[in-house]
């Protein structure tokens, strides 16, 4: 094994300091449930959603589950939007996507859904019936609360979640944060390695905290399972969860399946995914075809 140079080892500590003291600054400056927040579109037109998330990144267009979520969602049901690319603007609950329309702000991807499905008339209600409501509410709540519980951390745009936390962030933490999987392809390697280096005890410590992290990893594999065969029993033979047509709960599978299953790296998921649940595996490749049939032109070059 090849030692490092002084210049990298004085590099790696001096960025290391930095981190450390930048890091608290830079959280406070971006977090916070602001109770108004600016608007940043001044010249707005009626009925166009601003969509402010992260930018594109290398392998999909959006390495935030919740934004592509919202983001297909927007494309399924023929909404005019406009895409704002922000790696510092954040919602009045301190996170993104958010989005604004006609000069109002909204919070939180899925209540920007149900809002924009009461005003384009898109609502689900319309069409399932409230057995199959209750059905999609369970199955977007299994993904978003059990596969991928939230967990907030002070660090960062990455925090949380059970499975996705596990096999996602901290099986490949240096990999996932890399600039060449964020789309940042100027931000140096090791820029990025001492940031997960510091970002992964956190992540640990939380999902010790939470519980998933005491589990063996077996154990982990077990729980990732026993969710994703839930998912494939209720939609069976279906196209999409509910049926041959996708509602809410489709785009919620969706972001979360998609922003682990094209990343350019192994993850324990995407195997599962493959191997064991093909169901699964085409629901997305279904989803991805239909609303991202130009996927390509959407990623950072
Ligand atoms: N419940 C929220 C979750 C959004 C969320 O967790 N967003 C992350 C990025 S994927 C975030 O903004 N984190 C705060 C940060 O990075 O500063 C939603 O559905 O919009």
């Amino acid at each position: 094994m090849e030692l490092p140079t002084i210049q990298q080892t004085l590099f790696v500590l001096f960025t290391s300091y930095l981190m450390k003291w930048l890091m608290p600054k830079l959280m406070a400056l971006l977090k916070g449930d602001k109770k108004t927040v600016e608007i940043h579109e001044k010249e707005w037109k009626k009925d166009v959603v601003y969509l402010y998330q992260f930018p594109r990144s290398t392998h999909m267009p959006s390495m935030s589950p919740f934004s592509l979520k919202l983001e297909t969602w927007l494309c399924a049901n023929d909404i005019k939007y406009e895409v704002r690319p922000t790696w510092t603007q954040r919602s009045s609950k301190g996170q993104i996507p958010f989005i604004e329309l006609n000069g109002e702000h909204f919070a939180d991807s899925q209540l920007i859904i149900n809002m924009l499905s009461r005003k384009f008339d898109k609502e689900d209600t319309k069409i399932l019936t409230q057995s199959q409501m209750g059905t999609a509410r369970a199955v977007d709540r299994l993904i978003e609360g059990s596969f991928v519980k939230q967990v907030h951390f002070s660090f960062t745009l990455l925090h949380r979640f059970d499975a996705i936390v596990a096999f996602k962030y901290l099986d490949h933490l240096p990999d996932l944060i890399s600039g060449e999987t964020m789309g940042l392809k100027w931000v140096p390697r090791v820029v990025t390695d001492v940031a997960a280096m510091f970002a992964k005890p956190a992540f640990a410590k939380k999902l010790y905290a939470q519980g998933f992290g005491r589990l063996t990893r077996e154990e982990q594999i077990e729980q990732a399972r026993l969710d994703l065969q839930a998912i494939a029993d209720v939609m069976g033979k279906n196209k999409f969860i509910l049926g041959d047509e996708p509602h809410a709960v489709d785009f919620t599978l969706f972001g979360h399946f998609a922003t682990f299953y094209y990343l350019p790296f192994d993850v324990v998921l995407k195997r599962m995914v493959r191997d064991e649940f093909p169901s699964l595996l085409d629901h997305m490749e279904r989803m991805k075809e239909r609303f991202w049939p130009d996927w390509n032109k959407h990623l950072a070059a």
